[in-house]
């Protein structure tokens, strides 16, 4: 009997050997496993034969091992056909990232990104450490070392975004003059640039996240407010690509510089602000553990700011839009 069946069992094998989908493998798992597969049938052809005990068992062992192979035969079978659909899929998918590009319909750089980069140049090449800071800092870098009395307006959670305790998102870069000056090591030429956030709303002008630039010159020799203005004269004029720029300083209050002042600059026939600037108050020296005379300027420029003066933009959310036409447009 055995040796009867054998051959269409080599059969099924052989057809499971060359299944080419999950169709063909599905049938062939329904002929052969199923309830009125072959198996089925043939455990109970032995049942109903008269047949001695021995030949039964002989022949429910080999039935039940076939059925073991076959299953196994099976299983292998459907990974195999998976595993060719999945190749099949990805090399159909399969991008060549090294091939030249077709059009000239790519991204580009956003104009933020590299008027920072064109500032960081700019004081690298004029001898300034250009450092980065910390958007997330504490109240003491923030404030408290920048001689901002606890009962100022800023420190309130409606202008400032605490996050715990005394840790916050900084509202300024000025945070840098403080980092810089703890190293107690003189003189100091630092420029920081970087992202800062004030529960401003959105306006034409205003916006939660903002980008600016802190400037600090500090040391033992003398430094007074002509060289402030001569510093920002010079990098205005680099900036705005005019040799004859005028600035213009008005008198403002900001606790860790006295005096302190507003700086605007001519644009255009138009004065208009640009940040804030002054002679570092003596304060913020030994809050960073300075001791003795030291002489500093410090001033701080809001980056869309001269982004939007320089390329006539009266709505800082153009500068947040990613349409390349419009950044494509825009000079730096
Ligand atoms: C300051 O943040 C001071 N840290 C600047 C400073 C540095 C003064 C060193 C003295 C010495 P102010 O809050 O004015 O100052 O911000 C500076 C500039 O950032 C503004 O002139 C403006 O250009 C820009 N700015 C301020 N708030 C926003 C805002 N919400 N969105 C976009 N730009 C802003």
């Amino acid at each position: 009997m055995i040796s009867k069946i054998q051959s269409r069992i080599e059969e099924y094998i052989k057809e499971i050997k060359t299944a080419n989908n999950h169709n063909e493998l599905n049938s062939i798992k329904i002929n052969t496993l199923g309830k009125n597969g072959i198996i089925k049938n043939l455990l109970k052809d032995v049942l109903d034969r008269e047949y001695d005990d021995d030949v039964k068992k002989n022949a429910f062992d080999y039935i039940n091992k076939v059925k073991q192979q076959i299953t196994q035969m099976i299983l292998k079978k459907k990974t195999e056909i998976d595993d060719f659909i999945q190749n099949s899929k990805i090399n159909l998918e399969y991008i060549d990232v090294t091939l030249p590009v077709k059009n000239n319909n790519i991204g580009t750089r956003h104009i933020l990104s590299s008027m920072v980069e064109k500032i960081r140049k700019y004081f690298i090449f004029r001898g300034f450490d250009v450092v980065d800071g910390p958007e997330i800092d504490r109240e003491f870098y923030n404030f408290d070392a920048l001689n901002i009395k606890k009962t100022h307006p800023a420190r309130q959670s409606c202008d400032t975004f605490y996050i715990h305790d005394d840790w916050l998102l900084r509202t300024q870069t000025s945070t840098m003059q403080i980092r810089e000056l703890s190293k107690k090591t003189l003189p100091v030429k630092m420029v920081s640039i970087g992202r800062v956030f004030r529960c401003d709303s959105v306006d034409s002008t205003h916006s939660p996240i903002f980008t600016q630039m802190e400037c600090l010159v500090a040391g033992r020799d003398p430094i007074c407010i002509g060289n402030l203005r001569h510093e920002l004269i010079n990098f205005l004029s680099f900036i705005f690509d005019n040799k004859n720029i005028d600035i213009r300083f008005r008198t403002s209050y900001f606790p860790f510089v006295e005096p302190g002042m507003e700086v605007d600059c001519l644009y255009n026939g138009s004065w208009l602000e640009i940040g804030g600037a002054g002679i570092v108050h003596p304060n913020v020296f030994s809050n960073c553990g300075i001791d003795g005379k030291v002489y500093g300027f410090a001033f701080g420029l809001g980056i869309e700011r001269i982004v939007m003066i320089k390329n006539n933009i009266n709505d800082i959310r153009f500068l947040y839009d990613t349409d390349v036409r419009i950044l494509r447009g825009l000079s730096l």
